[in-house]
Parts: C-alpha cells; structure tokens; sequence
C-alpha cells in the first residue's frame, strides 16, 4: 500500500505567505476586483481556525481505500454545506436588494417630528428589496405579478420599514383572508404549476368569489405587473398611516415613490421571451446600472388627510382595496432617495434582511387598516422560523444604526455578548439602566397616537368597505387605449388557461361585468362565452371619473437617459455612423451595445477592427430600448441574409420598439417588407437622430401595435 500523498495542486500565485506579499497581492487585486473577498491573500483555515494542507482528499486508509470518519476537515466542510439554505419567504421569496439613502427636500416638522423626515442635511442609509410575489426564489424576474417594494431606513432614531408593493392597493380587506389568498395565487398543491404567475383555477376561483379583489386583480392583469425594470416602478405604502409632529397632532397619509426615470412596463410577449432568454433580467438592470453610476431615483411623497377630512371620500380611507385619486389629494414631495450600492453578499444582505411593517419611529404610527394590523404580527413571526430564532435583528443587515439596550437576552443566534447583572427594568443594581425615555417632542420615547375608539368587540366588515367596483372602474376608464387592450388581453389569455368554464364565466358575470360592460364583453368573446348584458350591480356614481394620473402614458420622464440601444453590424460597417451615434447617446446619459453576427470583432468599411459587445443571439433585442442599423454596403448584405439579425429587427418591431436604419441599412426595409412609422426612422443625420431619440423617449410606439392588430388607435 504507497502512503504517498498525491501531488498537491500547483500553488496560486495569489497564495503569497509573507506579510509584504499579501500586501501587495491584495493592493493587485483590491484595484481590479470590487468583489474580492475579504480572504485574499489568506490561508485557507477551517471554522476553527486551523490551516488546512489538503483541500482535494478525504482521509482515505491507502490511496483506494474506505474514508474515515475521523476527517473533521471533510466532515465540517460537508456539514456546513447540508445547512447552507434557510427556508425561502412564502411569499416575495423572489427578490433583489440595494443601499443607497434617502435625503428630505426640507424641514417637515409641520407634519411630522420623524428626525429623517426634518433634518434635509441628513443623508439616511436605506436598503431596499424588490421582489416578485408567487413564484420561488429561483422564478423568472418578468412574470405578471405585483412586485414587492420595501425599504429599510437606518435613522437615527431606529429603523422604519415602509413594506410596500408597486401596485397602490391590496387583494383583500382583512388579514384574515391572507393565508386563503396565497393558497389560491401559490402553485397548485397537486402538482406545483405553475410557476410565478396567476393564471391557473385557483386563483380565479378565489378571486372570481372574492369581489372585494376586483381592484387588485385589474391592476394585475395590467402593465403594472410586467414592468419594464425596477428602476422604472412606482412603489406605494398601501395602507394610510398616520404622521405625528412634535404638538401631537396627526394626519393621515398615503407614501409614494415616484422613479425619475419614469413608470413603464414591458410588452407581453416580451416578458414571457424575457423569463426564458434572462431569467434574472430585473436583477440584472438594478446591478448594471448602480454599478454604471446609474443610480436609480425615486421622489417620496405622501398625500395628506387632514384628521378632521378622514370620512369625506366616497370610500374609506382605511380600506387598502382604494386609493386615493391624485386628482382629489396631490402628492406633496418630501425627499428623495438614490440607490447607489450593490451589496457584496446576495445571502447576507438580500436574503437575511427582515422587513416589518411595526418598525416605525417616533413621528409615524399605524391606522387602523385591518390588513396592516394583522401584518404587524405577521411579519416577526415570519422571520422566527425563516431565519431561525429570535435575534435576527442582530444580523448586520438588520441592526438599526441606533443603539438598542434593553433586557432581551439569549436565545437561538445570540451574537451580543450582554454584560452586567441587571436584565430587568426597573432595577436598582445597575442605577436604573436602561431607562425609558418620556415622549417629549423631539427625541423622546415613541408613544401611540391615542385615538379614542368607542366600540363594541365583534366581528365584522364595515359597511363603508362594502364598494368594490367603483375604483376598478375608475382604474380601466383612466386608461389609454392600448392600456385597455392590455388588460382585456391579459384578461383573456389568464382566464384561457382555467381549466373549468363555470369560473371563467363567474369573473366574466360576477366581477368584469360590474367593473365595465365592454371589458366583460370583450372578454367574454375571447373566451368563447355568452356576452353579459348587464352587471349584477347598479354601478354607483364616484368622483373623479378619470384619474390621468394612473395611467403610465402620463407617467414617462420625457428622457432617454439610462436607456440601451443595440447596434446591429457585421463586416463593412460604416464606423463613423457607430461613434457619431455613441457620442450622441452618451450626451443624453444612454448606453449602446455593439453586437455582430457572433462574438468576434467586425471590421468597418474603412479597415478598423472593432470588438463586439456580443453576438446578436447573445444580447437579444428582448434585451433593449431600440436599434440601430449603421450603414456600409456589405455590413448591410450580410445582416439582410442573416436570419438572426432579420428576426432581431422584426422581434423589437414587434415589441413596437424604437428602430434606426442609417445608409444603405435603409434597404432593410425591403427584406423585412415593413414601413417606415413614427418609431421606425431611415437615416442618420440630425433629423433622424432626433426623431430616434423622440421615439425612444416615447417608449414604445403604441400606433403601430393598434396597426399590427387591427385595433382602432
Ligand atoms: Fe406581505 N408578507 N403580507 N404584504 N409583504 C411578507 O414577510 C403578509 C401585504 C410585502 O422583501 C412575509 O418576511 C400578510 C401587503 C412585501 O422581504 C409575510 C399580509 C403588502 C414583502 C407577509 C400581507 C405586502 C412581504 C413573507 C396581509 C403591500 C417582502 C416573508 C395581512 C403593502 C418583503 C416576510 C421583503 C412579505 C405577510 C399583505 C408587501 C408572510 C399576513 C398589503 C414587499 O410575513
């Protein structure tokens, strides 16, 4: 039997064992990779801190021999990787995560005492994460969905957790029904299909039986559930909360971040391509641009209830299935907030991290919103068995900036080493520490807002949550015309996949026939199913009847800032049309990405070589604002023969992107046998670049979908 030790693998030339080598190892590195790891440069050790000579084999009696159990070096290796996943949230398991910091625009203290929310000098660390709702952790990111829209603040006075979605309402009006809820949107029991969407029985099952979702589920069968990134999504509180300022007054509040870059979404089709060719996609964008300098905006703001107005709307303000039309109350800014900084670790960070709507400061309190009620116990209680005890707000994602004392102590994943004898209050032993804080105006303890509420205890819905079609409508009359086309479409393709026609045609009847006549019938139609004539409710008569501000027409940022354009080319290309068009797009702040027919550089006309970004398979035009086509004679013979680079124009065609053809790419037109419109530009002279650029700015080109489908514009 040979003892020999096999060869050992040959030595990194990182691996330098002296102190000046390490040094200068990690200076090397430090300048390349922002992502090193903090290990440069180090001895590989195990948990216990021993230097390990072999990390390729187990201990083995004889080179072909039994392993031993006594490996502690393996079996530490191997037990830590059985345990390296904790269970995935029930719902929003799906998500990614920033930092960044809010700043207020002003002093607020009229409104409320919140430090953050008075101080404009303050910059306030935030990490916020976005998430899908349905699917699991590894479920594409472009599913129609509500997204998840949280963030964590770090004030000084503690964190506060603004939980929130990119949709204004909710789905139901009492925690209660949460847990039915998610059971009917989850993948069905059986067979767990399908994956990260809603268009299956149960969910339009429980929502065809559910009116008070009508609301909810309008904006999801919408362009709101398919947004275009997360940069591009506006996010809302949901629930009116109350603000406080140091006189104790209150006033109700509704939070809203609006993007500079503008809300927009993508196109169906898009999005289904989009979770195939890049599952990560919305992950991906939120990276790219931080890590450009491309730092994702937002406005927050609230619109404002005076205390004394709480019962003068038609619905009521403490129902989360309304919203409160901008039209009526205005949002009034207060501060803004930039994400400027990727996390280094996706599982220490993004994963760990434990939102909460009870996490709230001195300044801000809860309403009496049922469905916040019920989710102020539920999202502790979540965290417990999610990440295995009760300390996880000592994990560094979570630990507010604030210091925290009190007498809590032990438990699963402790880290704080608590000293002294003292884990009570009030105590003598230790004077009295910590102590409580009186709730004097500015820096004083938190105290609820003592509302007087003369009740008995039952339960019961109040008749003033009782509309729940009113606002549905609302939503689909404040719609452009492809914005309904969109719903009717989504409609009609999530309700073509339920498998069973009485619930079809019980949403058709029950639900869409009260919401819109038109958009039941479309439906219905679409489904193969009688029209109804009439709704089983008399529509009643609310204010404002239209509300512009919901549509996303209203909504662009008017730039083309951010935005990416693929140009298409391959050997012959003209080279000054690609710089010409580069330095243009870098003046407006927005990127372009050269792509040939594989991944190997092209040549221009004039004999320069030019590397690729990518091949046009590679960076799909699923991938991209808009595209442009350099002239040069044979660039332009070979892209006209090559079916890739033909279905590429004729894919963002159809997702009714914008397209410019320069030179001798004009020709193009003839192949693809399409016409020139308002999004689809031949040339590439001033005009033309500005006409590309408009229709960028415009986002899609919404006349040439109503074309394509016969649809009156
Ligand atoms: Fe959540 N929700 N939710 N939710 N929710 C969770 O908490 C819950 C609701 C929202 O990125 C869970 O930590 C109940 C409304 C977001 O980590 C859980 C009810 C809104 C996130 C939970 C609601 C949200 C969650 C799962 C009805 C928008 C992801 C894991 C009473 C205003 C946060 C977790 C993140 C996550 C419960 C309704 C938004 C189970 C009981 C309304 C953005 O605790």
């Amino acid at each position: 039997m040979s003892t020999k030790k096999p060869a050992p693998p040959p030595k990194s030339e990182l691996a330098g064992t002296d102190t000046a080598d390490r040094a200068n190892t990690n200076a090397k590195l430090q300048s390349l990779e922002r992502f090193r790891s903090d290990a440069t440069g180090q001895a590989l050790r195990t948990n216990q801190g021993v230097k390990i000579a072999d990390n390729q084999n187990t201990l083995k009696v004889g080179a072909r021999g039994p392993s031993l159990l006594e490996d502690f070096i393996m079996r530490e290796k191997i037990t830590h990787f059985d345990h390296e996943r904790i269970p995935e949230r029930i719902v929003h398991a799906r998500g990614t995560g920033a930092h960044g910091y809010f700043q207020s625009y002003a002093d607020h203290s009229a409104l409320t005492k919140a430090g953050f929310l008075t101080d404009p000098q303050k910059k306030t660390p935030v990490f916020v994460r976005f998430s899908t709702v349905q699917g699991p952790r590894g479920s594409g990111d472009t599913v129609r969905d509500v997204r998840g829209f949280a963030v964590k603040f770090f004030t000084d006075e503690g964190n506060f957790d603004l939980v929130g979605n990119n949709m204004p309402v909710f789905f139901i009006q009492d925690a209660i029904k949460f847990p039915d809820f998610v059971h009917a949107v989850k993948p069905e029991p059986h067979n767990e299909i399908p994956t990260g969407g809603s268009a299956h029985d149960t969910f339009w099952d429980f929502v065809s039986l559910q009116p008070e979702s009508a609301h909810m589920v309008i904006w999801a069968m919408s362009d709101r559930a398919i947004p275009k990134s997360l940069r591009t999504m506006q996010g809302f509180g949901v629930h009116s909360f109350r603000l406080i300022n140091a006189e104790g007054r209150s006033s109700f509040v509704k939070f809203h971040w609006r993007p500079a870059a503008g809300t927009c979404s993508l196109v169906w089709d898009e999005a289904q391509k989009l979770a195939g060719k890049d599952t990560d996609y919305h992950r991906r964008d939120l990276w790219e641009a931080i890590e450009c300098g491309d730092y994702p905006e937002w406005e927050f703001g609230v619109q404002i209830i005076a205390e004394e107005d709480e019962h003068t709307f038609d619905f009521d303000i403490l129902d989360p299935t309304k919203l409160i039309p901008e039209e009526l109350v205005p949002i009034t800014p207060l501060g803004k907030m930039v994400l400027n900084r990727n996390p280094d670790n996706f599982f220490a960070e993004t994963e760990q991290v434990a939102f909460c709507p009870g996490h709230i400061v001195p300044g801000i309190d809860f309403s009496n919103d049922p469905l916040l009620q019920g989710r102020l116990f539920s999202y502790t209680d979540t965290q417990i068995s999610r990440l295995g005890g009760p300390n996880f707000h000592e994990l560094p994602i979570n630990r507010p900036v604030a210091p925290f004392h009190n007498g809590q102590r032990d438990a699963m994943h402790r880290t704080t080493i608590d000293k002294g004898r003292a884990s009570y209050e009030p105590n003598s032993i230790d004077g009295g520490w910590p102590k409580e804080t009186p709730a004097a105006a500015r820096d004083g303890g938190f105290e609820s807002y003592p509302e007087r509420i003369d009740a008995h205890k039952i339960r019961q819905r109040s008749e003033s949550f009782s509309d729940h079609f009113s606002q549905a409508r609302l939503f689909f009359r404040s719609m452009s015309k492809h914005e309904q086309e969109h719903i009717i479409a989504a409609y009609s393709f999530e309700l073509g996949k339920v498998e069973r026609e009485f619930i079809r045609a019980r949403q058709v009847n029950e639900i869409l026939a009260n919401i819109d006549l038109e958009l039941a019938r479309r439906v219905a139609h679409n489904l193969g199913l009688p029209a109804p004539t009439q709704g089983t409710q008399v529509e009643r008569k609310t204010k404002p009847e239209r509300s512009p501000a919901l549509s996303q027409v209203n909504l662009l940022s008017g730039d083309i800032k951010t935005r990416k354009v693929a140009i298409l080319a391959a050997n012959g290309v003209d080279g000054a049309a690609i710089s010409a068009l580069k330095k243009a797009l870098e003046a407006a702040g927005a990127h372009a990405k050269l792509l040939g027919p594989t991944s190997a550089p092209v040549t221009t006309a004039d004999g320069k070589v030019l590397a690729v970004d990518g091949s046009m398979e590679g960076l799909p035009s699923v991938a991209f604002d808009a595209v442009f086509v350099p002239g040069g004679a044979k660039s332009v013979q070979a892209l006209s023969t090559d079916g890739v680079a033909l279905h590429y124009l004729l894919e963002a065609y159809k997702h009714l992107k914008a397209i410019a053809l320069a030179g001798e790419a004009k020709q193009l037109l003839q192949v693809l046998h399409l016409e020139a419109d308002a999004g689809l530009i031949v040339g590439a002279d001033a005009k033309a670049l500005k006409a590309f650029f408009a229709a960028i700015a415009q986002h899609r080109v919404w006349a040439r979908e109503a074309k394509a489908k016969g649809i009156p514009a």
